[in-house]
């Protein structure tokens, strides 16, 4: 039997306390901060427990088709909030912490959110299984439970410095952890072939083992009751991998081994979107799909299963190309562990994977050497090359012997070493293969892989991002909610096209006082939070332009500096007088991977550029630069809401989707954006009287690429320009040092791979424009409100049920 949950205040109470002796060993007056928070957690949990084991047996028995989602990243953010929401609780609790007299926002700051994604890709993966839990879809969420996840940003002079993120230190109330569970990975040794009735088979002879623990999480379902599971594993040293070393008497080599073997689950690799070909990563990567593939055979299949019914059961998702090594995988155990037919095996294979393309950019889609995957995988590489002789013989069908189209198309590359090209193994191997926007999956199927649109027609699809609008407006932005639920009623947080119904309000003056007003407080809550937080003074009534994401050169924060320099020059050198300038706050954060050089200059110039502006007397407090340290998902739930404008300015064609750029939108500020990615359709959707769009189209910039691009020549051709770029190299924003940001200079003048200077005038005349809008609050506002009323479309429910109509086919469970 499952203890009752609380539903009272006093019962939350009573359990609440129970929960700090049981659980901490504590009284309420010996508890330290921590023993409380992790008893209001543990209290919320026990809530959930029972129908998260209810929605278990009934997934089982059910035999209903399910997904598996397999994401190498989720970028959860805190839990208690998430979960007192979706339960009911936020009140009750906050009730019966106030009996104790305990203030519960206390606790919330304490939690320290699990940040095992690098962005866009591991949030998206989080807002999904938030959706899969509240549409009740039958499912499990699949991944590594990092020890330590992204790392925390901190700056010392201007520069990112790394530390550890130990999100796991002072516990973690929110897993279960399931050691008796432990499988066994494989990794290394040789294949050898053996005889089977006469026919010559391979099989596996693995050198090393790993036990991968699971780590059970729960995934609750807004208001519906249920509660989904995403089970993460963690690599744990097998007594087996140790005592073998042991028992040679080297007692210093066995524990090296197993901090060895422990690596697998240590780290997040924090790099977004520019992969290294590191062995640990590729260990990873087999580590928990292997793990998760055993998972789902052993205890979602009732015994005896016939596994040439899977594809009724089944669809694994695959994140991107991290989890792909799933496929030969999957070949293997059906081949060499159930003993199927290779054909047969292979007809299952295509059925049961669909693969999600996150990326345009080449250096993004990963390939592994053929040596290191070898090496480790020795079945899993000949598996491939069976997969690949039999595809390009297919192809060879079709085409004739085309050998261009046949060296373009294997999944085995030759130059510049040989190595498979995980992302054509997916789309071999995918039942459907989806980009992540209207552009993105055009440009997948025309520019990156149209050889195989060609060869699979009507295996290419879209699926739009969404974001979950629990988390990113009714959490976030409670008071523009409350806004919301007041003219629509609430059935706006499970369907979110009711927010349509804004429209008219949008013609409302007091809807649009009663809007501004909650603006003007958001605008507050994260000045207060920064000036806690960071020590920056947000000016009043300045306009909050905000550029937060990843920092990569092809999203282009270094327009954004420019526009920042362009707009100090133009008051320092007299052309324009600082009064007459709109107030404006420029808040960037930003994280670079740590080898990626160019990203890391980029952060030191914003916050050079910052420094200076900020304390020039001539610009009068008129403009501020605030780059918060270590941009996360808590922060992101402060600064959005409180954003008037929304920077999404990629070069076009390079940006796959964006999901900040919807929550944007969705919480009321207006985009200034190219047309790239899911811009796009914002745009068409808001309309554009209500967007800032700027730049080249994608057609444009490969016409321009075509023409011969000379960044040197806009530079020698726009005098605000080559202002804002000799300022940078004159050493203003370092002390004088022209060294300092000469690379980024020279990058900018003689390559200038993102086309930053390309786009400058248009981005400077739209900023202008943005300004002139600013000016007439209450048009802006009517503009914000309508960006509001025309987004529902971007919630990730619409896109979990496109994923069910166009790949999945999985429906509900009612
Ligand atoms: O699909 C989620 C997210 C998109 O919104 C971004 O546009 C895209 O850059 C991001 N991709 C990654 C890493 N890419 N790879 N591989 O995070 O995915």
């Amino acid at each position: 039997p499952v203890p009752t949950p609380p539903s009272t205040v006093d019962g939350f109470v009573k359990q609440f306390l129970e929960n700090l002796n049981l659980e901490r060993g504590v009284t309420l007056s010996t508890a330290s901060p921590n023993d409380r928070y992790i008893a209001l957690a543990t209290t919320v949990r026990d809530f959930l427990v029972a129908r998260w084991l209810e929605d278990i047996r009934r997934q089982k028995e059910a035999q209903a088709k399910g997904v598996c989602y397999l994401s190498a990243e989720y970028l959860l953010g805190r839990q208690l909030d998430n979960n007192l929401l979706a339960t009911r609780l936020t009140d009750i609790a906050t009730e019966a912490l106030a009996a104790c007299g305990i203030d519960i926002d206390e606790l919330r700051a304490l939690e320290v959110e699990p940040g095992l994604g690098n962005g866009g890709l591991g949030r998206l993966a989080a807002c999904f299984i938030d959706s899969l839990a509240t549409m009740s879809v039958p499912s499990i969420g699949y991944g590594i439970r990092y020890e330590y996840g992204i790392f925390r940003q901190t700056f010392v002079d201007g520069q990112q410095v790394e530390q550890p993120d130990a999100w796991l230190t002072l516990g973690s109330p929110w897993e279960f952890a399931h050691p008796e569970a432990a499988q066994t990975i494989s990794f290394g040794g040789y294949t050898e072939t053996f005889d089977e009735g006469g026919v010559t088979r391979s099989r596996w002879v693995p050198g090393w083992n790993v036990q991968a623990v699971p780590y059970n999480y729960m995934v609750s379902g807004y208001h519906n009751g249920r509660v989904n599971t995403l089970r993460l594993w963690r690599a744990v040293a097998t007594d087996a991998f140790d005592l073998r070393i042991f028992n040679s008497g080297d007692y210093e080599k066995a524990v090296r081994a197993q901090t060895y073997a422990e690596n697998i689950s240590k780290v997040l690799y924090p790099e977004d979107s520019t992969p290294q070909g590191k062995e640990l990563r590729l260990q990873q990567q087999y580590f928990f799909v292997a793990a998760s593939i055993r998972d789902f055979l052993d205890h979602m299949l009732t015994p005896g299963f016939d596994l040439s019914k899977l594809p009724d059961r089944v669809i694994f998702q695959l994140n991107d190309t991290h989890p792909v090594i799933a496929v030969p995988e999957f070949m293997r155990v059906l081949v060499d562990e159930e003993h199927m037919e290779w054909d047969a095996a292979w007809e299952i294979t295509q059925q049961c994977f669909a693969y999600t393309c996150h990326t345009l950019l080449p250096e993004a889609l990963e390939v592994w050497s053929v040596e290191l995957l070898g090496r480790l995988l020795p079945r899993h590489l000949e598996i491939i090359y069976r997969i690949n002789d039999e595809f390009l013989a297919a192809v060879r069908e079709r085409f004739g012997d085309d050998e261009m189209r046949i060296r373009n198309m294997s999944i085995i590359a030759e130059s510049p070493e040989r190595s498979v090209r995980m992302a054509y193994l997916a789309t071999v191997a995918g039942a459907k293969v989806n980009g992540v926007a209207e552009l993105h999956s055009q440009l997948l199927r025309e520019k990156v892989l149209p050889d195989f649109d060609e060869f699979y027609p009507g295996k290419f699809t879209n699926v739009t991002n969404g974001v979950t609008p629990r988390r990113f407006l009714r959490l976030a932005n409670p008071g523009l909610a409350g806004l919301i639920t007041d003219a629509l009623g609430a059935g706006w947080t499970v369907d979110l096209e009711r927010l349509r119904g804004l429209e008219s309000f949008a013609e409302d003056p007091e809807f649009r006082a009663r809007f501004a007003e909650v603006k003007a407080a958001n605008k507050r809550v994260l000045s207060d939070v920064l000036r806690a937080r960071d020590g920056f003074e947000v000016s009043d009534g300045h306009m909050l332009d905000v550029m937060v994401k990843r920092l990569h050169e092809y999203k282009r924060q270094m327009l954004k500096v420019l526009h920042i320099v362009t707009s100090y020059e133009r008051i320092v050198s007299g052309r324009v007088r600082a009064e007459d300038v709109q107030g404006r706050a420029f808040i960037f954060g930003a994280k670079a991977a740590p080898g990626y050089v160019m990203a890391k200059r980029i952060i030191h110039l914003i916050n050079a550029v910052g420094e200076v502006v900020n304390n020039d007397p001539r610009v009068e407090g008129r403009l501020q630069v605030l780059f918060p340290p270590n941009y996360n998902v808590t922060l992101a739930e402060r600064v959005i809401p409180a954003a008037d404008l929304s920077e999404q300015i990629s070069l076009a064609g390079k940006e796959a989707s964006g999901t900040g750029n919807m929550k944007f939108a969705l919480n009321g500020a207006l985009t200034i954006g190219t047309d790239d990615g899911a811009n796009v359709e914002i745009r068409e959707l808001v309309g554009d009287d209500n967007f800032f769009l700027f730049g080249m189209t994608e057609p444009e910039v490969e016409e321009l690429w075509t023409r011969g691009y000379k960044p040197a020549e806009f530079y020698q051709q726009d005098e605000d320009l080559r202002r804002a770029i000799d300022l940078i190299a004159s050493g203003a924003f370092s002390n004088g040092d022209r060294t300092v940001f000469e690379p980024i200079v020279s990058n900018l003048l003689y390559d200038d791979r993102f086309m930053v200077l390309a786009d400058y005038a248009s981005y400077i005349r739209a900023q202008d424009r943005v300004d002139a809008a600013y000016a007439d609050q209450d048009a802006w506002t009517k503009a914000a409100i309508l960006n509001i009323a025309r987004c529902g479309f971007f919630s990730s429910d619409r896109s979990i049920r496109d994923y069910i109509d166009r790949i999945w086919h999985t429906p509900p469970m009612l």
